[in-house]
């Protein structure tokens, strides 16, 4: 995943036809993010999996839901919400899957992401109690999430907004190791281009649903930034 510039994050309580999904998967995009906040079940991700796996592009699972986690997926995104209020969202439920599932993980296969979620009115900033930081304090959890806690992924989440392109690129300043995720609002290749001048990663989710001639043109507009 650490060569992964752009992703598409397809939620598997939403419908989407054989023929989108089959734009979708020979987009040229480096991997598929199955995850969403609401109505995630063990059913709609095994049917998305089992669709996404005619094709070659890759697909991980980003973990919102204990009981729909299935083998299957080549990589497993596990968030760590940092400007939550609430331990839960930051250590209660991870210790819950380590507990349930700690002998059938591998290691090798886990991705912890330090999730920073500046949108207020996105479902997840909401359900995870957040507080909105200010710059300062978003570049200091990028600065923890590399240096403290040794994660290999920090993902600025805007779900449902475009965010600060200048942020981003302070971000990325703060950050060595650490992949840098953008995901938030993108709907059109300029956005996504914009972002993908500074993070390394950019995270294209709902406009699959509301545009998918523009959601495949963020492809291209991605893979041709050379930084
Ligand atoms: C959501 O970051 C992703 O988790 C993408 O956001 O749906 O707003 O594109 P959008």
């Amino acid at each position: 995943m650490k060569e992964w510039k752009h992703a598409f994050k397809l939620d598997p309580a939403k419908e989407i036809d054989d023929t989108d999904l089959e734009k979708i998967c020979e987009s040229g995009t480096d991997g598929i993010i199955v995850g969403g906040t609401d109505n995630v079940t063990l059913d709609g991700v095994l049917d998305l999996l089992a669709r996404v796996r005619r094709y070659t592009v890759p697909c991980v699972l980003e973990v919102s839901e204990l009981d729909a986690v299935t083998p299957g997926f080549e990589g497993y995104l596990i968030p760590m919400v940092m400007n939550s209020q609430v331990k839960k969202w930051m250590m209660d439920l991870q210790h819950e899957a380590v507990k349930q599932y700690k002998n059938v993980m591998n290691w090798e296969e886990m991705f912890v992401e330090g999730y920073c979620i500046l949108n207020p009115e996105a479902k997840a900033y909401k359900q995870a109690d957040c507080r909105m930081p200010d710059a300062d304090d978003v570049l200091a959890y990028a600065y923890m999430a590399e240096h403290f806690y040794h994660l290999p992924i920090f993902y600025l989440e805007y779900s449902g907004t475009y965010g600060d392109p200048d942020l981003v690129r302070r971000v990325k300043g703060e950050l060595e190791s650490t992949q840098l995720f953008y995901g938030g609002g993108i709907e059109t290749p300029e956005q996504a281009r914009e972002m993908a001048e500074h993070a390394d990663t950019v995270v294209i989710g709902n406009v699959v649903y509301t545009n998918l001639k523009q959601a495949i043109k963020t492809v291209k507009a991605v893979k041709e930034i050379t930084k």
